[in-house]
This record gives structure tokens, C-alpha cells and sequence, in this order.
């Protein structure tokens, strides 16, 4: 665990060997996280989400300039293969973001989209984390708003920037992917485009028509909030998203967002939100993880003896394919 004590006295090239180990080697993230996590939760993390092309590199690192500014340590993880944090974009904005590569303050990371979705999401979790206990004080978490998977990514954050910008349908999209939902804090990017107005009048409108009080996630199921145990008292007042317009490329606006967010960071700990949003994130990490370690236990007790000779089985039509991994289920070594 060098590694991790050379992590938490701040060595970049620990922190950097630290987060490719924990890539692909699981009982590894275990012991490491087992061994920072007394050092965490005292990061502000925010995810930045929305379609792809709406600028979400280009405002992470104009947010992530405007936080060195005022002094404070930047993460960035990217899950985003086209990000120019990863070298995917084109060069001007490969460009831009040097003077960010450059900054001791600032620590990049981008996350492989290999294997499972899920398993992206988890990964992501385990980096944030680790950016967490070796003291960064903001971390910014570019994710592309697609689907359920991204929205669970932008989901572990405090605080959620949805992105948006002028003639992309997004309004649509943004419906469709629930994505309004989790929204905090929106931005109109590309302000200085036709239409902006129009995207914002749009989520205005949609923001007017979902005025009910925020219902809690619980198992991915829409629970009322009076059933929902880790709700925030009746008594808080609701947030309600502000709606601003930035111009990331000219770095525009963008003192107004790092002030919205840290309005709803100040609104979260003031309203008592804090603490329930922490536990539905804790709940659903160790949910994951619960999910995780029993389907690997499950696939590792069935022995593939006996999964061949089912498949034979299968393939003779002696036996239907649920029948099987019934009787395989029956027969593994619990
Ligand atoms: N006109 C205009 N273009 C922008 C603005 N912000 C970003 N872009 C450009 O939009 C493209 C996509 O930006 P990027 O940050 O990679 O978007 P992402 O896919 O959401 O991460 C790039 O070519 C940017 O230079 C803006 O405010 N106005
Ligand atoms: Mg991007």
C-alpha cells in the first residue's frame, strides 16, 4: 500500500499508477479503497453532463481554470471518448486545454468506455474517490448524456450541470433521457448561436411544467417522498435549476455557473439535502457492489463442466435453455 500513502501525501505519479492498477484489477480496488476511504468526502463533486458536441469539454475546462483562479486543486475525469482531454478532438481545443495539462493543481483522467457500462460507472466512482482522499477540492466529471449509465455517472455528484445548446433538439433529447431530472444547474452553451433564447424559454417552460417536488430515486424506482426514508424535511424549500448562458469558447459566463453551483452547494448543505443525497449515493454504490460480488460468487460456484454439458443438452433439445441454468443453479456449489 506504498501507493497509496504516496497518494495521500499528494504524488501525482502515485496518484496516476494508483488509478491504472485499480483498472482492471477488482480485489486490488477493494484493499485501496478499503485504505482511502477514511480520507474522503471532502471534495465538492460535480458532473457535467448533456448531448455530445454541446461544449462540456470546453466549460470543464474553462470552470476547471476559473477554480485555480480562487485557488482551489482541480480533478477532471473525462468519460467521454471524443474528449479533447483524451486527445479525441480536434487540436484547437487540444490546444486550449494544455495550459490545464500543464497546472500541478489540476489532474486529468480520462476513463476507458471498455467493458460494461455499469463497470464504467463503478470505475468512475473508484477515481473520484481517489481524487477525493488525495485532497483535490473540486472534481469535475465530464459525462456524455446519453443514457441510463451516464445519468447514473452524473448521479454520484453533488451537484449536476446539465448542458445544453441551441439547435440540437436537445429539449427533446433532454426529456427523453431523463436527464432534466437531475439537473441543478442548466446551461444554454453556445450563446453566441441562433436560438439561444429559444433553448432557454424551452427549459423554462419544462422546468414550469415539472414544478411537483423532486421525487428520490430508490432502486430505480420513482418512490413519494413521504415513502422514501432518506427524503429531505417537508420543510426545505425546493431548488429550483437556474437557467444561465455561457459562451465556453470565449470563456463566458462561466464565473456565473461556478457561482450557481456553489449556490447549490450552499442550498444542499443549508436545506439538510445533503445528508439524504449522500445516502441514496452510498445506497446505490453498495448496491452495486452487492450486485457485483454476488454475480461473480454465483459464476464462480457453477462449474463449467457442467455448463458444457448443459449447452449439449440445449443444443439436443433434451432440456429448454431456463430449465438449465435452473438445474445448474440447483447443482452449483453454494
Ligand atoms: N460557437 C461556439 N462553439 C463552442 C462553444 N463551446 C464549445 N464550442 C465548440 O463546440 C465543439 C464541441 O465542444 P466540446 O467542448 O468538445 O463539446 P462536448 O462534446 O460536449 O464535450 C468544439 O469545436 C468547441 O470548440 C461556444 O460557446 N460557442
Ligand atoms: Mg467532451
Amino acid at each position: 500500500m506504498e501507493l497509496v500513502d504516496q497518494t495521500l501525501s499528494g504524488n501525482r505519479r502515485a496518484l496516476a499508477r494508483l488509478i491504472s492498477q485499480l483498472e482492471d484489477d477488482s480485489p486490488l480496488a477493494a484493499q485501496t479503497l478499503a485504505a482511502i476511504y477514511g480520507h474522503t468526502g471532502r471534495a465538492r463533486v460535480v458532473g457535467v453532463t448533456g448531448s455530445p458536441g454541446t461544449g462540456k469539454s470546453t466549460l470543464v475546462s474553462e470552470l476547471a481554470k476559473a477554480y485555480r483562479r480562487a485557488g482551489q486543486t482541480v480533478g477532471i475525469v473525462a468519460v467521454d471518448p471524443t474528449s479533447p482531454f483524451t486527445g479525441g478532438a480536434i487540436l484547437g481545443d487540444r490546444i486550449r486545454m494544455r495550459d490545464l495539462a500543464g497546472d500541478p493543481g489540476v489532474f486529468i483522467r480520462s476513463m476507458a468506455t471498455r467493458g460494461s457500462l455499469g463497470g464504467l460507472a463503478r470505475a468512475t466512482t473508484n477515481v473520484v474517490q481517489i481524487l477525493d482522499a488525495a485532497g483535490y477540492d473540486v472534481i469535475l466529471i465530464e459525462t456524455v448524456g446519453a443514457g441510463q449509465s451516464e445519468v447514473d455517472i452524473a448521479r454520484t455528484a453533488d451537484t449536476t450541470v446539465v448542458v445544453e445548446a441551441p439547435g440540437l433538439g436537445d429539449e427533446v433529447q433532454a426529456i427523453k433521457a431523463g436527464i432534466l431530472e437531475i439537473a441543478d444547474v442548466l446551461v444554454v452553451n453556445k450563446a453566441d448561436r441562433e436560438g439561444a433564447t429559444n433553448t432557454v424559454r424551452a427549459l423554462q417552460a419544462m422546468l414550469d411544467l415539472g414544478t411537483a417536488p423532486r421525487r428520490a430515486l430508490h432502486h430505480g424506482v420513482t418512490l413519494a417522498a413521504e415513502q422514501n426514508p432518506y427524503s429531505a424535511p417537508d420543510s426545505a424549500p425546493a431548488w429550483r435549476p437556474p437557467i444561465l448562458q455561457t459562451v465556453a469558447l470565449e470563456s463566458k459566463g462561466i464565473t456565473e455557473v461556478a457561482e450557481a453551483i456553489a449556490r447549490h452547494q450552499a442550498y444542499l448543505a443549508e436545506s439538510g439535502e445533503a445528508q439524504p443525497r449522500r445516502r441514496r449515493r452510498i445506497e446505490s454504490e453498495l448496491l452495486a457492489i452487492l450486485r457485483e460480488t454476488l454475480l461473480r460468487r454465483l459464476m464462480d460456484s457453477v462449474s463449467p463442466a457442467d455448463v458444457s454439458q448443459m449447452v449439449e443438452r440445449v443444443a439436443a433439445r433434451e432440456i429448454d435453455p431456463y430449465t438449465a441454468v435452473e438445474q445448474l443453479l440447483a447443482s452449483a456449489y453454494h
